[in-house]
C-alpha cells in the first residue's frame, strides 16, 4: 500500500503545562471539534465515576480530577493527521512529560490566564528545550476572574526567556471575554455564546476599537494598541525572510501567505514562540489553536532526523524521516489494560506491517508485530501498516519496554535514549492479606515496568519490599492502581527520603582475596584508586592495568563488582553516586584465580575504600514555590528557615504573594498540613527535585536515626 497522507500533513503534538492549566479540557475540545467525539465531558463532571474525559479515564484520574498518565489520541483537522498527547501537570508524573517530549515534533504550552508561568510550566519548558521541541503558547482561562494577558505574556518573556510573538490579543477578560483579535489575519473573532457549538463572527480589525469597550482598564488599553501590535508582529515575522522584510520596509506591503510562512519558519526553528489565547472551558479559541498547530508547528522530520547512538550513547549518525529507509522506531509507553498490553511507539523511518518481525535492539530480542492500532477518542482502530512519522500502539508485544529501540532485522541500531528522572522518596509496601502476598510482587513488577520513574527493591535479608518514586502522590496512586487494575491490596509504610552516598576523599587501596579450602583455592588481588566525581558524572570504571598483571578476562568481573556494590554504600546502604574507580594493578595465580575470585576482591576493595574515604551522605534538595496571601508570607518564610530551607526570591503574583527557595526533602513530609493551618487554607505549594546536596556532618546521625524508625 502506498502512503496515504504525505508527511507534511502530519502533526505529532504534545500538550504540556503546570497542573490544572486546562490541558485535558483543551484536548477534550480538540476531539469534539475535530469530530472524534460527539459530546464534551468536563474534568469536574467525572467524579461520579460514570463518565470520563477521553484522556483522563483511570479511576484515580476521575476521582481526583487530575491527569496521571499521558494518553495519545489521533484525529484529523482540515486534512491533517494529528497525534495528540495530553500530559499530566503534577510534578510527580513528570516522566510522562519526559517520554512524550522525546517522541513529539511540537508542543502546545498551556497557561492559566490568571497565574501565567508556574513552576511546572518552567520545568516542562526546560524539558522541551532539552529535547529541542518547537512550541507555542496558549493562554487559556481568559474567562477567569483575575485573568491578565499582559501579566502572562510578561512572565512568558521574563521567566521562560521566550521570544513571544503575539499572534492574538484577547477581547476582554473574565465575564467580558468574548473572543480574540487575530493579528495575523487582521480580524477579530467574536463568539455569540459560550455554547460548544456557538459560531463566531469575523470583525475587521479597523472596526474593533469602535465596537468594543471593556470595563477593565487594561483590557481596554489593548484595543488602543492594536495597529501598533500588528505592525510589531509583521516586522518580527518578516524578519525571518530578508526579501520579504525589505519589501515591507520599502512599500509597507506584504503577502498574507508569506507572513504565515515566516511565522512558521520562526516557530519551527524555535526563534519565535507564537502566543495565542482563549478559554477552552467556554469554547472559545480551540479551532483557532488547531489552525495554528497546523500552520506553525513542524511535521515529522522537518527539523531533521533522529539520532542513532552506539552502546555508550555517543551519536553515530542521523536517520532521516523517510518511508524508504530501514525501520527506526522507539517504544515510549507501555500500558497494561483490559485489552492486553499496548506498546505506544513512534516510527521515525521505514514501514512496519502487520505480521512483520522487528528487532528490539535494546534487549537483543525479536518481536512479532501482531495487531497495530491507532487510539482514537474512546476506541482503537486496527491498521495494517504504519510509516515514518506515525505514532501507533502495538498490541501484545512481549519484551518491549519504555525507551526501547525497534528496527527491522537487517539494520539494527540503537536510537538516542530517553532520560528517566531519579526517584527521591521510598516506602515499604506490605500485602494486606495472605492471599495478596504472592500476587503483590508480580503486580508491583508490572507497575514498575510500565513506569520507569518507579523502582522496586526487595531486601534479600529482610524480605521487605521497597518502592521508590517521585513523590508521596506518585506512590499512593501506584498502590491504588495496583488495587483497582490488578486486584492486589497493599499497605504503604511511612514515606522515607531516598538518600544517596558519595566518596569523601580519594582513596588508594589494595585488597587481596585468598582462600585455601582443601583442593583448589581462590586468589585475586586488586589495586584500585577511587576518586569522587562531579555531580552527574555517574560511576566510571577505568581499566589501567598494564602488562597482563591481571588477565583480560577477569577485568569485567571487577567492574561488575564495583558497579553492583555501589548500589549500597557504607553509611547506610544508599546508592553511591558519581565516582571514578581506576583499576591500576593486581596479582593473580595461574591455578587459583577465577572470575569469581576477582569479583569478590572487587567488592571488598570497594567496601573498604568507601568506608575509608570519609563517605558523605547526600540528600535530595527540592525547589519549592509557595503561593499565599501576603499576610502569611512572613510565617511561611520563618518556617522554611526552620526546615533548613533557603529562600531565593519572593514577591507578588497578581493578588497573592510567592516565595521561591530550596528545602531538603527530609524536612518536608506533611508540609501540606502545616501550610493549610498556617494560611487558613489559602496557601498552595509545588515542589520538585533539584539536586543532591551534602547533609551537614552534625545531622547525619540524627537523620539516619529518624529514618530507621
Ligand atoms: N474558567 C475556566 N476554567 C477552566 C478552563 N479550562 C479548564 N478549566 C478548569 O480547570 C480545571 C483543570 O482543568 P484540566 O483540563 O483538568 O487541567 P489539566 O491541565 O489537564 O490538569 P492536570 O492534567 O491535572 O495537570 C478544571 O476544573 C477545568 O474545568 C477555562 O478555559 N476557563
Ligand atoms: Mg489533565
Amino acid at each position: 500500500m502506498a502512503r496515504q497522507k504525505e508527511l507534511a500533513l502530519y502533526r505529532n503534538i504534545g500538550i504540556i503545562a503546570h497542573i490544572d492549566a486546562g490541558k485535558t479540557t483543551t484536548t477534550e475540545r480538540v476531539l469534539y471539534y475535530t469530530g472524534r467525539k460527539h459530546q464534551i465531558i468536563d474534568v469536574h463532571d467525572t467524579k461520579d465515576g460514570k463518565s470520563s474525559t477521553t484522556t483522563d479515564y483511570l479511576e484515580q484520574e476521575k476521582k481526583r480530577g487530575i491527569t496521571i498518565q499521558s494518553a495519545a489520541v489521533s484525529t484529523e483537522w482540515k486534512g491533517y493527521h494529528i497525534n495528540l498527547i495530553d500530559t499530566p501537570g503534577h510534578v510527580d508524573f513528570t516522566i510522562e512529560v519526559n517520554r512524550s517530549l522525546r517522541v513529539l515534533d511540537g508542543a502546545v504550552v498551556v497557561f492559566d490566564g490568571v497565574a501565567g508561568v508556574e513552576p511546572q510550566t518552567e520545568t516542562n519548558w526546560r524539558l522541551a528545550d532539552q529535547y529541542n521541541v518547537p512550541r507555542m503558547c496558549y493562554v487559556n482561562k481568559m474567562d477567569r476572574i483575575g485573568a491578565n494577558f499582559a501579566h502572562c505574556v510578561k512572565s512568558i518573556r521574563e521567566r521562560l526567556g521566550a521570544n513571544a510573538l503575539l499572534c492574538q490579543i484577547p477581547l476582554g477578560s473574565q465575564d467580558e471575554f468574548v473572543g480574540m483579535v487575530d493579528l495575523v489575519a487582521g480580524a477579530a473573532y467574536v463568539w455569540q455564546s459560550s455554547d460548544k457549538d456557538s459560531e463566531w463572527e469575523v470583525v475587521p480589525l479597523d472596526q474593533v476599537r469602535a465596537r468594543f469597550k471593556f470595563t477593565v482598564t487594561r483590557d481596554d488599553e489593548w484595543m488602543d494598541k492594536l495597529p501598533q501590535l500588528r505592525k510589531e508582529l509583521i516586522e518580527s515575522a518578516l524578519a525571518m525572510d530578508d526579501d520579504a522584510f525589505m519589501h515591507y520596509v520599502e512599500t509597507g506591503e506584504f503577502d498574507q501567505m508569506k507572513l504565515k510562512e515566516c511565522i512558521r519558519i520562526g516557530a519551527v526553528s524555535g526563534k519565535l514562540i507564537p502566543v495565542l489565547c482563549g478559554s477552552s472551558f467556554k469554547n472559545k479559541g480551540v479551532q483557532q489553536l488547531l489552525d495554528a498547530v497546523v500552520d506553525y508547528l513542524p511535521y515529522p522530520g522537518e527539523n531533521g532526523g533522529i539520532s542513532m547512538v552506539d552502546l555508550d550513547g555517543n551519536i553515530i549518525g542521523k536517520q532521516e524521516v523517510r518511508d524508504d529507509a530501514p525501520v527506526r522506531a522507539l517504544a515510549f509507553k507501555v500500558i497494561n489494560d483490559q485489552f492486553g498490553t499496548l506498546t505506544f511507539t513512534r516510527i521515525y523511518s521505514g514501514v512496519i506491517k502487520k505480521g512483520d518481525t522487528m528487532m528490539n535492539v535494546t534487549r537483543g530480542k525479536k518481536e512479532r508485530v501482531g495487531r497495530i492500532v491507532e487510539v482514537q477518542a474512546n476506541t482503537t482502530k486496527d491498521i495494517d501498516e504504519v510509516r515514518a512519522g506515525d505514532i501507533c500502539a502495538f498490541v501484545s508485544m512481549k519484551d518491549t519496554e519504555t525507551g526501547d529501540s525497534l528496527t527491522d532485522l537487517q539494520h539494527p541500531v540503537l536510537l538516542e535514549r530517553m532520560r528517566f528522572p531519579d526517584p527521591v522518596i521510598s516506602v515499604s509496601v506490605e500485602a494486606k492479606t495472605r492471599d495478596d502476598i504472592d500476587k503483590m510482587s508480580a503486580a508491583l513488577y508490572k507497575m514498575a515496568k510500565a513506569d520507569p520513574s518507579l523502582r522496586l527493591n526487595v531486601d534479600p535479608e529482610t524480605g521487605e519490599t521497597v518502592l521508590r518514586g517521585m513523590g508521596e502522590l506518585h506512590l499512593e496512586i501506584t498502590i491504588d492502581r495496583m488495587r483497582s487494575e490488578l486486584g492486589v491490596e497493599a499497605n504503604m509504610g511511612k514515606p522515607k527520603v531516598s538518600f544517596r552516598e558519595a566518596f569523601g576523599n580519594r582513596v588508594d587501596h589494595i585488597y587481596t582475596h585468598k582462600k585455601q579450602t582443601g583442593g583448589s583455592g581462590q586468589y585475586a588481588e586488586v589495586k584500585m584508586v577511587f576518586e569522587p566525581g562531579e555531580p552527574g558524572t555517574g560511576v566510571v570504571f577505568v581499566d589501567e592495568v598494564v602488562g597482563g598483571r591481571i588477565p583480560r578476562e577477569f577485568i569485567p568481573s571487577v567492574e561488575f563488582a564495583v558497579k553492583t556494590e555501589s548500589r549500597a554504600g557504607q553509611i547506610a546502604g544508599y546508592e553511591v553516586l558519581d565516582f571514578k574507580a581506576r583499576l591500576i594493578d593486581g596479582k593473580y595465580h595461574d591455578v587459583d584465580s577465577s572470575a569469581l575470585a576477582f569479583e569478590i576482591a572487587g567488592r571488598h576493595c570497594f567496601r573498604e575504600a568507601h568506608r575509608m574515604s570519609k563517605p558523605r551522605l547526600l540528600e535530595p534538595m527540592m525547589r519549592i514555590e509557595v503561593v499565599t496571601e501576603s499576610e502569611f508570607l512572613g510565617d511561611v518564610i520563618g518556617d522554611m528557615n526552620r526546615r533548613r530551607g533557603q529562600v531565593t526570591d519572593q514577591g507578588t503574583k497578581g493578588m497573592q504573594a510567592f516565595v521561591h527557595g530550596f528545602v531538603p526533602l527530609a524536612e518536608m513530609f506533611g508540609y501540606i498540613n502545616y501550610l493549610r493551618s498556617a494560611t487558613r487554607g489559602r496557601g498552595t505549594f509545588t515542589m520538585e527535585f533539584n539536586n543532591y546536596s551534602e547533609v551537614p556532618a552534625g545531622l547525619v546521625d540524627k537523620l539516619m536515626e529518624k529514618e530507621a524508625k
